[in-house]
């Protein structure tokens, strides 16, 4: 007998069904969770799912953000992080640099750097292999989630050495995992209209498929609420979920919410709160093999962050400590949380907090503070 979840709208109950049996919703279902008018009966779908696979954790991790530099070619039209080679207001981080920010400027307990940054036009592919070496010897503690797969696709290329060579070098030098940016939305016209000088889906989905082949797990993310329709956002989530369905090296989906300010595309509002939850419960209720969702706090907000914990959420991300990319396009958070704010967050939530590292192992938080 199915366990009965409140929901009100009649064209939900079917979807139910298949939720309580653990059956794959299909894309017309997809659209009829993105226009039902019963939000609750959706995160209560979303809820049911999230807490059969995670129960009542939420997950956090203790991290930093590196930009090692934010000079690139592809000139995005929703990135008000980037500048254009030789154009004001572009850095590019020594290694020096780097190994200091990663010594100086990370938190107690840090588990891992994510580092990424632009497709700079002429660093040589000895820089980042350099950098990975040198912080996995100066710090052998630290996960090192770094290069989107837009970015390895930007190194296959300028190293000649292909995409799994590229990919080996990188993990023989310390690249523990992958992070998710760079998937924006799959969809091809939409994908050319917004960031038609980078990876196109195609590559970006053969960059994880290889990375999953070479034993990296990696994360993959969507970046929502410009001019997508909720078609070509089913289409993203089925186009991650075929491809985790063929290799399970994904670990978390991560939705990202347009962030409006100081960009090329002008106009735009940018999604509601509500898109944002409603994005979230069918983003999890889609990836039913993606093990954990992550309510990114950066470009959510903390308050919808929250609430997203109960719309199939289980992650917040972590303590970031300095955030580049969605404040320069004008996200109002904090530049960093401390350990106590995520865990107060997570409490004050109803939920319960797990802290891990990035690979979604439990750590104890005796052993966190070293
Ligand atoms: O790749 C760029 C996106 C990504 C905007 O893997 C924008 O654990 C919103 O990928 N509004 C970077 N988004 C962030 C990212 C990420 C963050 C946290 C955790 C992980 C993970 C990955 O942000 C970029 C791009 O897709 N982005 N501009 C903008 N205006
Ligand atoms: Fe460059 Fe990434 Fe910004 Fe696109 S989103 S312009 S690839 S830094």
């Amino acid at each position: 007998m199915p366990v009965p979840l409140p929901i009100f709208d009649p064209a939900l109950a079917p979807i139910r069904d298949k939720v309580l049996a653990g059956e794959r919703l299909l894309h017309a279902e997809g659209l009829v969770l993105s226009q039902t008018p019963d939000l609750f009966g959706l995160g209560a779908l979303a809820n049911h799912v999230r807490e059969r696979r995670n129960g009542d954790k939420a997950f956090f991790n203790i991290n930093r953000h590196i930009n090692y530099s934010n000079v690139c070619v592809a000139g995005c039209e929703f990135c008000a992080f980037s500048r254009r080679p030789g154009e004001d207001g572009g850095w590019t981080h020594t290694l020096d640099e780097i190994f200091r920010k990663a010594a100086e400027e990370c938190p107690p307990g840090c588990a891992e750097l994510h580092v990424v940054g632009g497709l700079h036009p002429d660093l040589p592919f000895q820089y980042y292999l350099d950098m990975l070496a040198g912080l996995r010897a100066r710090f052998p503690h630290l996960h090192l989630k770094a290069f989107s797969a837009v970015e390895i696709d930007h190194l296959a290329r300028l190293s000649g050495l292909g995409v799994r060579d590229t990919i080996r070098r990188l993990k023989e030098s310390g690249l523990g995992s992958l992070p998710g940016g760079g998937a924006e939305i799959f969809s091809e016209p939409l994908r050319q209209r917004i960031c038609g000088h980078k990876a196109d889906a195609r590559a970006w989905l053969e960059v994880h498929r290889i990375a999953h082949e070479e034993e990296l797990k990696s994360n993959a993310t969507m970046l929502y609420g410009h001019l997508e329709s909720w078609d070509e956002r089913i289409d993203h989530l089925e186009r991650l979920r075929a491809l985790q369905d063929q290799t399970g090296g994904f670990q978390a989906f991560i939705p990202l919410p347009f962030q409006t300010e100081n960009l090329r595309i002008q106009g735009l509002k940018g999604p509601s709160g509500l898109t944002d939850l409603r994005v979230m419960a069918v983003s999890r209720l889609l990836l039913d093999n993606f093990p954990h969702i992550k309510a990114y706090w950066v470009m959510l907000g903390l308050k919808t962050a929250q609430v997203a914990l109960w719309f199939g959420a289980d992650d917040l991300d972590g303590t970031v400590v300095e955030e580049a990319i969605g404040h320069m396009a004008g996200a109002s958070t904090p530049q960093a949380l401390t350990l106590a704010d995520l865990e107060r967050l997570i409490v004050e939530a109803g939920r319960r907090p797990v802290l891990r590292d990035t690979l979604y192992n439990e750590i104890s938080r005796s052993s966190s503070r070293r």
